[in-house]
């Protein structure tokens, strides 16, 4: 089936220009200067709107068992989630437990996730056990599963926790296979020593979990991921979901340097505050526990976090969605906060709430379509498959309508979520038609998607890799 997309403006991280284009099946076969497609074909009226690659949100937590409960999206219910907010590719973080065979803990992802997405989808893998076994077993991820990334956490003690040896191991495989080390990057073992002070100390409220996992922790957690991936040649590193100034600071010196390191940030970090969420009276901050914690607003960790954006020291916008019910989930850590499931919900609002930093004038249009999708697809060897508008690319298309507005609330939104972190947060924008490959799935805020439509995305390397 053939679509002609009329009267747009093609959005690239190169920049934006009138153009319509030509879907043919699931592929863009064409592009035009405007009125200058074939006549008989259906087409769809994007007169005043952006016409943009669809989202790819490169970090998503589906049905994560954590803390004693799991995630409580679906792969079906979060990815009908992201098609509603423009985003057509989700990279998912596969879990390999600790003791735990590798490619055993990848067949469960696959089983959670075949035939249940709405759109496409990729795994990260996650290790929670870096041996002997767990080593061999990332080249064979790279080469016959298309899963080239390697999540480690210098956090967690006892769950997921990696010590500087496995992690050295881990990244001098990369470097020899060509995979990225994704880095949760916080210095885990002192935390919870500052836990059990607080703990002791009674204090007990959300607020506590940022307290006691201040900037200084994350920094130190970058600075030697940093330096340990520099004795590992240089292997690819990449800051998952980072949120201070001084980490940033961290990141941005390597690259001065010329080093492979790369890193997110998640919009929790641009718009939510310690104080104003995590912050909030009684319990209600446990709706805001995540980890890396959400930081001081008196502080300048959100001004910063937009200006690495611009500056590319932050190359992607994320979400870490890992949603957690308020009612029996966070509710876990009634009266101790470190009890409470870390994480929160947003895999469909990222395009927007990235697009409102455009008309804050905190970023421009193209560099906004660049972290939200061409940038991720890029990191992860999806380009140019995915997040380009070109012919050959998958045709995965977002309309977006700079007049209209989007309201956020937990009364409209799709995530299985009984509160949204973003409630009452009024968008300058909105999403008016979602394309994944070819199909329309959003269209006049209706749903006209199905699970089972999205494939799985077999990964090559970063196209960032020296
Ligand atoms: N951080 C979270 O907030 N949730 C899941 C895992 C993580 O690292
Ligand atoms: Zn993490
Ligand atoms: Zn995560």
């Amino acid at each position: 089936m053939s679509l002609l997309i009329t009267g747009g403006t093609v959005v690239g991280p190169s920049g934006s220009y009138p153009a319509d284009v030509l879907v043919e099946g699931e592929k863009i076969a064409a592009l035009f200067v405007p009125g200058g497609g074939p006549d008989g074909v259906e087409t769809v009226d994007a007169t005043g709107k952006y016409v943009i690659p669809g989202g790819i949100d490169a970090h998503t937590h589906m049905e994560l068992p954590f803390g004693g409960t799991n995630a409580s999206d679906t792969f079906d219910t979060g990815t009908r989630a992201a098609a509603f907010g423009g985003t057509t590719t989700i990279i998912d973080f596969a879990v390999q437990r600790t003791g735990e065979v590798v490619q055993d803990g990848l067949a469960a992802w696959h089983a959670k996730a075949e035939g249940n997405c709405h759109v496409d989808y990729a795994f990260h893998m996650i290790l929670g056990g870096v041996d002997d076994d767990s080593l061999k077993a990332m080249d064979q991820l790279v080469t016959d599963e298309g899963i080239s990334s390697f999540k480690l956490f210098m956090a967690y003690p006892g769950v997921f926790y990696s010590d500087d040896g496995q992690i050295l191991r881990a990244m001098q495989k990369a470097r020899d296979n060509g995979a990225m080390i994704m880095m949760h990057a916080e210095n885990g073992i002192a935390i919870d020593v500052l836990v059990q002070q607080a703990l002791s100390r009674g204090e007990t409220d959300p607020v506590h979990h940022g307290l006691t996992r201040p900037e200084a922790m994350e920094a130190e957690a970058t600075h030697r991921a940093i330096r340990l991936a520099e004795v590992a040649q240089d292997c690819p590193l990449y800051i998952v979901h980072l949120s201070a100034s001084q980490a940033l600071e961290q990141v941005a010196a390597a690259r001065d340097a010329g080093r492979n390191v790369f890193a997110e940030t998640c919009p929790q970090y641009l718009y939510l505050t310690l104080e104003d969420q995590l912050g909030a009276p009684g319990f209600e901050g446990a709706k805001w526990v995540c980890s890396t914690p959400l930081r001081s607003g008196k502080e300048h960790h959100h001004r910063d976090l937009w200006k690495g954006l611009r500056s590319n020291d932050l190359a992607i916008v994320s979400t870490d969605h890992c949603p957690f019910c308020f009612k029996d989930q966070k509710e876990l850590g009634l009266g101790d906060f470190s009890k409470i499931p870390n994480g929160i919900g947003g895999v469909e609002h990222r395009v927007d709430l990235v697009y409102q930093g455009v008309v804050d004038g905190k970023l421009s249009l193209e560099r906004w379509v660049e972290t939200i999708s061409t940038t991720p697809a890029r990191m992860f060897g999806l380009y140019p498959r995915k997040g380009v508008i070109a012919p050959g690319s998958d045709a995965d298309i977002v309309l977006y309508d700079p007049a209209g507005r989007t309201r956020i609330s937990v009364e409209t939104h799709h995530m299985n979520m009984d509160h949204s972190a973003y409630e009452g947060y009024e968008i300058a924008g909105k999403v008016d038609t979602v394309i994944s490959r070819g199909t329309v799935v959003v269209a006049g805020g209706a749903y006209h998607g199905r699970r089972g439509h999205g494939r799985y995305l077999p990964r090559g390397l970063s196209s960032y890799l020296v």
